[in-house]
């Protein structure tokens, strides 16, 4: 099988969540390590790949295709014989498309104004205040699926618990550690093999 690229700037940035799929898929992958710094982001060539020289973005043979939960939803469909997505006519298949569009539209957009530009003190404890109680309106939702089951669907690990896992850290002190639910779902995902493999929860080294 020929590999899959995949441009990233780090193994913790937003190409976590892919190369955590690509390793439970067991696709072959190669990594493209970009510097920002070095203005890697910014070359003719990736921006060819990606106008908006963000990451990740894969190339999958002719297929080139940026942002996280459409390169997620892509790859498990097309590997869908590896029982990573719900098939099309599957009850769980809406259910399932929720919690990938979930993850981004409504968690980590939330979990991201944490580390937007906060000019001061005063700024940063009201976007914390923010997000604090955002994170109690997303719990609502979590909560009562992970009370049921140890994964978001019934049927089992799909590539919506990868999605949420890797998002849902940026939120621990609000969303993870006050809630014994989610603190086990993401024990027991942070435990998987092709997770650790992907390095998804190690310290980000972005130098
Ligand atoms: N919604 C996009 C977000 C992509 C994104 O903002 N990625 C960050 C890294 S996690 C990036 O490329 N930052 C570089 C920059 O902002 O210059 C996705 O999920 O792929």
């Amino acid at each position: 099988m020929q590999h899959i690229d995949l441009y990233c700037m780090a193994n913790q940035d937003r190409s976590d969540r892919v190369r955590w799929l690509l390793e439970e898929l067991g696709v072959p992958y190669k990594d493209h390590y970009l510097k920002k710094k070095h203005g890697h982001l910014n070359t003719t060539e990736y921006r060819d790949l990606n106008p908006m020289g963000r990451v990740p973005t894969i190339r999958d043979h002719g297929v080139v295709i940026h942002e996280s939960a459409a390169i997620c939803l892509y790859l498990a469909d097309k590997f869908q014989d590896r029982g990573l997505a719900p098939k099309i006519d599957s009850p769980e298949r809406g259910l399932y498309l929720q919690w990938m569009v979930w993850s981004v539209g409504s968690l980590e957009c939330v979990i991201a104004r944490m580390f937007t530009h906060v000019r001061t003190e005063e700024e940063k404890k009201a976007t914390h205040e923010f997000v604090k109680e955002q994170c109690e309106i997303l719990k609502l939702a979590l909560i009562p699926v992970l009370s049921k089951h140890d994964y978001i669907l019934q049927s089992g690990f799909s590539a919506a618990d990868i999605m949420l896992a890797a998002i849902i850290p940026g939120a621990w002190d609000y969303l993870v550690e006050p809630n014994p639910v989610i603190k086990k779902y993401m024990e027991r995902l942070m435990q998987r093999p092709a997770a650790v493999r992907a390095k998804v929860f190690e310290v980000p080294d972005m130098h």
